[in-house]
């Protein structure tokens, strides 16, 4: 999860030094579990003066668990700490570069591949090609959509799925921090089952909305993590001696108001004003200019297997809150049932911590979208962003699980009658009539 202070020597020494790629040699991860009120206190503590190591999650008592990486230099300090405050922990990687090197990355060059394996990340390079052999494959259904562009000048590309014109839409957004690779790969294995399953719940969905699907919103961050340096979460554009905006920091909703840094070089630095990112300026005018057609917005991030729906910042329940959260808690049995995964879910708020300028308060708020929720993918702190590539695919099917679960609930609940819907239970309506005439 958040970053807040730490590593900077990394932070400020990195992102100019492009000719070789970091390595994390002997970096370890550690899984803390505190125990009581004093041990989040002291985590707390820690994460917010000490920069030598890096939380890779927040402590917050909504989680028992705290994920931090220590340079090999700074563990035995660490290690002490933890010791010396009886608090509980595993080391889950000694030297988390042996799992970097495992995550295998594919690059395809065929032209005519339209298969993606789901036991491995994909480059940019790949997953774009990806989608454009989608839109041969299916031509009249699926079409390529840009949603902006990056700083480095890269399209922010996407897919859009349509059966037919008029319908409401549902909105994925990916892959906003670029080391969370889970996420861009959950995203296009939605796109992927929405165009090949025979499954006819799976169906029915693809054909009743609109789909509008972007695995990868960073896309110079995502360039950056499989070239330079894999933990980089920003995007890329310069400010003074560092590196990056907090692409989900940036938005236009309670910019800076909490959760979020001033500080360039910090890993949650909201940039030097609200949508300064072309990332986020772009993509924020792409979606409005859909108008209301939205009914559900998703964005995937990762890890600490969470539903999360708006504020960032206000516990308060706004008008159909206690929806959003059955809705969601039920996408999240649904989740569950395949491999047993539990999620929590909740206002990010409370869940996590105080985090605004995010891209699903401005949707809730400035768009009215009915129902925006933020997935926090697996796992639960063991691997972290480094989540294992035999991980992949059960992830996904269950993440799929879950969206059509949700789709399911928010309907019982009265949302998402597309208007192919609609169509649907009049017809429904004027043939019991006609049943009813000739009784
Ligand atoms: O901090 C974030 O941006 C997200 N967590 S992550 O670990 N993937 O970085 C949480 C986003 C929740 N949404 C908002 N804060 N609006
Ligand atoms: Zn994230």
């Amino acid at each position: 999860m958040i970053f807040l202070n730490k590593f900077l020597f990394l932070i400020l020494l990195v992102p100019f030094v492009s000719c070789e790629k970091f390595r994390f040699n002997n970096y370890t991860l550690y899984r803390i579990s505190p125990e009581n009120d004093q041990h989040y206190k002291l985590l707390q503590d820690i994460q917010n003066t000490d920069v030598r190591f890096d939380f890779w999650s927040d402590p917050t008592p909504l989680l028992d668990f705290v994920t931090v990486l220590s340079s090999p230099e700074d563990k035995d300090d660490l290690e002490e700490i933890l010791r010396g405050n009886k608090m509980k922990y595993e080391v889950t990687m000694q030297n988390i570069q042996e799992a970097i090197d495992k995550e295998t990355v594919e690059s395809y060059t065929r032209s005519n591949n339209i298969s993606m394996s789901w036991n491995t990340y994909y480059t940019l390079d790949s997953i774009n090609s990806w989608l454009a052999n989608l839109i041969t494959a299916y031509p009249g259904i699926a079409g390529m959509i840009i949603g902006g562009r990056s700083y480095e000048g890269r399209d922010i590309k996407g897919l859009k799925i349509s059966h037919g014109s008029g319908r409401r839409a549902i909105f994925i957004e990916g892959g906003i921090h670029s080391r969370e690779w889970i996420s861009p790969s959950s995203a296009c294995y939605i796109i992927n089952e929405l165009l090949t399953s025979n499954d006819p719940a799976t169906r029915a969905a693809a054909r009743d909305y609109d789909w509008y699907i972007f695995p990868v919103t960073n896309p110079d961050g995502y360039v950056w993590t499989h070239e330079q340096f894999r933990l980089w979460r920003k995007n890329r554009r310069p400010i003074g001696t560092a590196v990056g905006v907090d692409l989900n920091r940036n938005w236009n909703n309670n910019w800076l108001v909490s959760g979020a840094s001033v500080n360039p070089a910090s890993d949650i630095y909201a940039g030097p004003g609200p949508f300064s990112e072309p990332e986020t300026l772009s993509l924020s005018e792409y979606i409005r200019s859909m108008g209301d057609r939205i009914d559900l917005y998703l964005s995937i991030h990762s890890f600490s297997q969470l539903l999360l729906i708006p504020f960032g910042n206000s516990t308060a329940a706004y008008a159909n809150y206690h929806d959003a959260m059955n809705i969601g808690r039920r996408a999240m049995g649904a989740l569950s049932v395949r491999y047993g995964t539990q999620y929590i879910t909740g206002n990010i708020a409370e869940a996590i911590y105080q985090a605004t300028g995010g891209s699903v308060d401005w949707v809730k708020e400035q768009l009215k979208v009915p129902l925006v929720y933020c997935y926090e993918l697996r796992d639960r702190g063991t691997f972290g962003f480094l989540l294992p590539t035999d991980q992949i695919r059960p992830n996904n099917e269950e993440v799929m699980d879950s969206l059509l679960e949700m789709i399911h609930q928010a309907k019982r609940f009265g949302y998402m009658n597309s208007s192919n819907g609609l169509h649907g239970s009049l017809f429904l309506c004027f043939l019991a009539l006609i049943i009813k005439m000739f009784h």
